[in-house]
């Protein structure tokens, strides 16, 4: 597919896991890496078996990198899975699955850290290695584990997530007070001239980078043109558990929900057309396309669409 001339436009996109990875990759076919940065979710992130895991990080790296396992969406492709077996022999904690390439990710993270290199930096050496040009930056550099408050009582997200297969059901999602934006993050939403945000959880995906400090202040006042995709498609989550959760927080499941929940934060709104004739009357612009992003063709289709309607706001505004 032939490149848009997008030389005037920076272009930032907000990504949780997997629908975020997929976007972030149609947008990395189309635009100039030099004019696009995603920032990631790291909410999700934990400790591991002495390990930091940064699963949406990874999920957008392996997809840009050519190298994420098709199936799952997360990991990598060809995994084997030795060491998971081994920590089962062991009676170890198994739970959550760590492929043997996949390990080395974290192997190498969890040093450059601990010598003193920022979450920045050594997502920035890990793109390196996979040729990832497009600037992948997490949301902080310092931890902001998202909790998920259930019946049972609050989780750590990956213990509600995998563990319990998110089958809890939430009350609420709980964020931490008091992260900040890293230097990079604050340059990048600064320079930026349209705003994406991904078709991920809104809640678990969306929600922890916005409640960095000052990501939903510098969306709220600076003049970039904000426009969201829907995570939701003909009363269904794509992947993952956005349908049982707004189901769960008394939420219609719907796309128009999702616009609503986004509210003034966003100029524009891309929906999908199984859900054509359900957002009339919000006051976001609207974009009513196909929204499946099935191949690595479907992604750059989708991230053509958005991006046009994305410029066509900014120019009207
Ligand atoms: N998701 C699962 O459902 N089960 C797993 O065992 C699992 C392991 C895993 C390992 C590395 C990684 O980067 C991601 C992994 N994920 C796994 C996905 C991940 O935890 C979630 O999809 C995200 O946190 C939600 O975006």
């Amino acid at each position: 597919m032939n490149k848009l001339d997008f030389s005037s436009h920076k272009i930032v996109c907000l990504a949780g896991g997997v629908g975020g990875a997929k976007l972030a990759d149609g947008l990395a076919q189309i635009v100039p890496p030099q004019n696009l940065t995603i920032i990631v979710n790291t909410g999700d992130d934990f400790e591991h078996l002495g390990l930091t895991i940064c699963p949406d990080l990874d999920t957008v790296m392996y997809t840009l990198g050519g190298v994420a396992n098709p199936g799952t969406g997360w990991g990598r492709a060809g995994e084997s899975w030795r060491t998971m077996e081994a920590v089962k022999q062991l009676a170890g904690p198994d739970w959550f699955s760590l492929g043997d390439v996949d390990l080395a990710t974290h192997l190498v993270r969890t040093q450059m850290l601990k010598d003193g290199e920022t979450l920045t930096a050594v997502t920035r050496h890990l793109c390196r290695q996979f040729n990832i040009q497009p600037d992948v930056l997490p949301m902080s550099d310092w931890p902001a584990p998202t909790l998920i408050e259930t019946d049972d009582g609050t989780l750590p997200f990956q213990a509600w997530f995998v563990k319990e297969r998110w089958q809890p059901p939430v009350k609420q999602v709980v964020l931490p007070e008091d992260v900040r934006a890293t230097p990079a993050v604050l340059k990048a939403l600064e320079n930026a001239d349209l705003v994406l945000i991904a078709p991920s959880n809104p809640f678990v995906s969306v929600a922890p980078i916005l409640n960095v400090y000052p990501i939903r202040a510098m969306l709220e006042d600076i003049p970039q043109t904000v426009v969201a995709v829907t995570p939701i498609i003909g009363g269904q989550a794509v992947k993952g558990p956005a349908a049982k959760m707004m189901a769960e927080m008394d939420l219609p499941v719907t796309a128009r929900a999702v616009a609503q929940y986004y509210g003034d934060l966003i100029d524009g709104f891309v929906f999908d057309g199984q859900d054509a004739g359900s957002l009339e009357g919000l006051s976001a612009a609207q974009l009513c396309t196909d929204t499946w992003m099935h191949s690595p063709v479907d992604r750059a289709r989708l991230a053509q669409d958005v991006l046009t309607f994305a410029m066509q706001l900014a120019g009207s505004e």
